[in-house]
């Protein structure tokens, strides 16, 4: 029995396709299609079969490095006995991994390996988990504890991040071992070339607009008043904290009035598909109250909480 498997969901100047059975990797597959397709065109596989498609966006050159390429694939199962059908490239969210160009062979090596170096209180570090539950990408975890300073020890210090902090992403591929820090860094990098970045170069610039917008109005705000209310205690904070906090908690309610204006007129803060804006931003929104932010006043906020709760493949902050 075959299934419909791919669906193309735009027009693209090349495409191409190919199947396989138990294949994982691209060279390991069978060229199915070469060429130009049109929205709504589609391939059909077999119960067990894999299907993956590479395309580039610009007409006059296929093998432009500006393309977009990366890999979907679907496969019987996720207990329902069936495939899931596939709409490539714009609603992949479990099969999706990045692959660096049409041409480029980098997908024949194996997968990195990838460690994340976190501490399970931090919603930055769950921006990296929930980024990689929504690509289907396997995480190993290593945890510190940072009210103990662990990182902060010599040896972390010059071995994983100099700046001291986590989370911090271990890339270990045939380049060797690499360390990223910085949350939305890290995301960006196991997002690379799926459909959690948009293709569109405005669309891409105004996700960043908002992972900027994160880390300089909302984390310093929403996050920190968090940090010190539920887990060093209000008792413990020192004279100067304590002096911040009345401007913090009005630069975070401003930072969180500003994302529910932003909301009411749209189901994720691009538009209408989930992007990493919304893995930035959902961490440190959803636990806002542990630090003293009310959300009864965002009903936008909460529903879009929700939205973000029922993405396929979401996992919860521990
Ligand atoms: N901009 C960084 C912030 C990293 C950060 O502040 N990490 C905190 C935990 S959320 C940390 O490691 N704190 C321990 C310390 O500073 O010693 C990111 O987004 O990853």
């Amino acid at each position: 029995m075959t299934y419909p498997l791919l669906r193309i969901s735009g027009d693209y100047a090349f495409v191409e396709v190919r199947k396989g059975r138990g294949a994982v990797r691209w060279r390991d597959m069978e060229t199915i299609y070469r060429g130009p397709a049109q929205k709504n065109d589609e391939w059909s596989g077999a119960e067990g079969e894999k299907l993956s498609a590479k395309h580039s966006l610009w007409p006059s050159d296929p093998n432009s490095t500006l393309s977009q390429p990366y890999t979907v694939s679907s496969w019987e199962g996720l207990g329902t006995g069936k495939p899931e059908m596939l709409v490539f490239p714009t609603t992949v969210f479990r099969f999706a991994a990045p692959l660096a160009n049409l041409e480029d062979e980098a997908d024949e090596t194996a997968p990195p390996s990838l460690i994340l170096h976190e501490d399970p209180r931090s919603g930055n570090c769950y921006k990296i988990k929930l980024t990689a539950a929504l690509l289907g990408l396997p995480l190993e975890i290593r945890q510190y504890d940072i009210l103990k300073g662990e990182t902060r020890s010599p040896e972390f210090i010059d071995t994983v991040n100099a700046n001291g902090r986590i989370p911090v992403l271990q890339i270990d591929d045939e380049h060797g071992t690499r360390f990223l820090p910085e949350s939305n860094a890290a995301s960006w990098y196991l997002a690379s070339g799926s459909s959690l970045i948009p293709q569109d170069r405005y669309a891409q610039a105004d996700m960043l607009r908002w992972m900027f917008f994160e880390q300089y109005n909302h984390e310093p705000n929403v996050a920190t008043l968090r940090f010190w209310l539920r887990f060093v205690g209000e008792a413990n904070l020192s004279a100067e904290q304590r002096g911040q906090i009345m401007a913090k908690r009005a630069a975070g309610c401003a930072a969180l009035e500003l994302m529910d204006e932003h909301l009411a007129t749209r189901q994720f803060m691009c538009g209408d598909a989930v992007t990493l804006a919304d893995i930035a931003l959902f961490p440190y929104t959803h636990v806002a109250e542990e630090g003293g932010f009310g959300l009864g006043d965002y009903p936008n906020l909460q529903a879009w909480i929700a939205r973000v709760e029922e993405l396929p493949g979401f996992v919860p902050m521990q």
